[in-house]
């Protein structure tokens, strides 16, 4: 594949042949193939130590086109400044329904110096309180047979048995995921899991384990057949697992002494030890931005951020969420200025060379609604502070809920089913429908669905959305 690529194609310049084994990837979809993956080709060009060992624990249709493809892929950016380069950090993929041996040995491997996971918000399997769930499906699973998991967690709980069986110590384990205090919450999952069948390892993994907290970002959407067919033109060639993503990328990691962290700051990664206040700023910002562009997008009928953001009304109305109701309530971040901060990244979703669609975005809504939008309204509410665009944008998202159960199409969420019987209860009486989301414990804490500003302003907010979905702006 290589050697036939166009000359401006940038391709590794180390010996992948001589590439060793050092990180186990959790969940190699786009979001790490454009991010993470980047990061570590660089890396490798110093030190070919920390090669990929790319695991998927559902879907084998990456995994599978990576391996035919020796591992390599394309990495192409989009807007000014933008370039293409092959990434050869993958030396290994594969599936670990197909291979679980596989999946173990290299988990349990002393090479093994670092696990990497980005397995969106749901994988975590955590309740409405950010803790492991020991009531969800995977979970009662991976309780009753450790020694064959199925969720995220309970692959790490094994790995790392395997480590303290052998004696060897544990690799340093990193969510690269959107959720508030990433580190902590997997550090406390994996553990509680560990509780459940060993208590001694539970021990072991909290003395012994260090889970660093980390701020990930680059928009990247996802590779649809436009952009593939694209690629095939300029490359010459076919590469059913490039990615594209936008020039920015950025990780934060907390600067945890041990010797991966300090590797992935020779990558270009950030090391600091507020990754909390940097990871909140993004995901209440920009995620919170996200989320709320794409249902009070998709309201108005538009499909990708760039349009909608480019609308004017809802473009004043996001500068406002994000001026009014998120950048008040965060706390000051060393090396970030928030209003700047804020600027960049409306700049970066206007971006018109990237064709992002707002229903992606969308997916996993019932789960990305409570870390990037309700913490800020729960803290709002307790300071005193407007939630008037917040609680708008949380009704966007139950009549999106409420369109598709209309429409009778399917939602891209675990709660699918419970949505969808939401949605198909839902009148279009703003109190009455906002109130039977509101019961949803697994989005809502009880506490905030009691609170009755919050419920007015979320009435308030449907009335809005009712109304654009007519053309009209409120
Ligand atoms: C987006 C994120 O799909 C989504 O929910 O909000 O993937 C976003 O593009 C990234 O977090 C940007 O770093």
């Amino acid at each position: 594949m290589l050697h036939a690529l166009p000359a401006q194609v940038a391709r590794p310049a180390y010996d992948r042949t001589q590439l060793q084994p050092g990180i186990v990837h959790i969940g190699p979809g786009a979001f790490h193939r454009a991010h993470q993956a980047a990061f570590i080709d660089t890396l490798l060009h110093d030190d070919p130590r920390w090669a990929i060992t790319a695991i998927a624990l559902r879907s084998r249709d990456t995994t599978d086109t990576l391996r035919a493809q020796d591992g390599l892929f394309t990495l192409k950016t989009l807007g000014p400044g933008s370039w293409t380069r092959v990434i050869g950090a993958i030396r290994d993929a594969f599936s670990a329904q197909d291979d679980p041996s596989g999946a173990l040995t290299a988990l349990g491997a002393p090479a093994t110096r670092l696990i990497t996971l980005t397995i969106t918000e749901k994988g975590y399997c955590l309740d409405g309180n950010g803790q492991l769930d020991l009531s969800h499906p995977d979970i009662v699973h991976d309780i009753a047979r450790p020694d064959a998991p199925r969720s995220a967690i309970g692959w790490l709980v094994a790995g790392l048995a395997r480590r303290k069986a052998a004696g060897t110590p544990p690799p340093v384990v990193m969510s690269c995921d959107n959720l508030t205090d990433n580190g902590s919450r997997l550090r406390e999952a994996v553990v509680r899991l560990a509780r459940q069948s060993d208590t001694g390892l539970a021990g072991w993994i909290e003395r012994h384990t260090l889970f660093p907290r980390t701020m990930v970002d680059s928009i990247t959407p996802a590779s649809d057949p436009a952009f593939l067919d694209a690629l095939e033109s300029e490359l010459g060639t076919r590469d059913d697992a490039a990615v594209c993503r936008e020039v920015f990328t950025s990780w934060v990691i907390e600067n945890l002494d041990c010797e991966p962290v300090a590797a992935l700051g020779r990558a270009g990664a950030v090391l600091t030890s507020d990754v909390r206040g940097h990871a909140l700023a993004k995901l209440r910002v920009l995620n919170g931005a996200h989320s709320a562009l794409a249902w009070m997008g998709l309201a108005l009928g538009y499909q990708r951020v760039s349009e909608a953001i480019s609308d004017d009304w809802l473009g004043a109305r996001i500068a406002e969420m994000i001026g009014q109701e998120i950048l008040p309530g965060l706390a000051p971040v060393q090396g970030l200025d928030p209003d700047a901060y804020a600027q960049g990244v409306l700049a970066r979703f206007a971006n018109p060379a990237i064709s992002h669609k707002l229903s992606q975005i969308a997916w996993d809504s019932s789960q990305k609604l409570p870390v990037r939008l309700l913490g800020t309204v729960a803290d709002n509410l307790q300071a005193g502070r407007p939630v008037v665009h917040l609680a708008r944008a949380a009704a966007a998202w139950m009549r999106f809920v409420v369109r598709a159960a209309r429409e009778g199409s399917a939602l891209t969420d675990p709660l699918q089913e419970t949505l969808l019987v939401a949605g198909r209860d839902c009148t279009g009486d703003p109190a009455g429908d906002t109130a039977r989301f509101l019961e949803m414990e697994q989005v809502f804490p009880p506490g905030l669905a009691r609170n009755p500003d919050f419920r007015s302003a979320l009435s308030r907010g449907y009335g809005d959305i009712l109304k654009l979905e007519r053309g009209l702006r409120p």
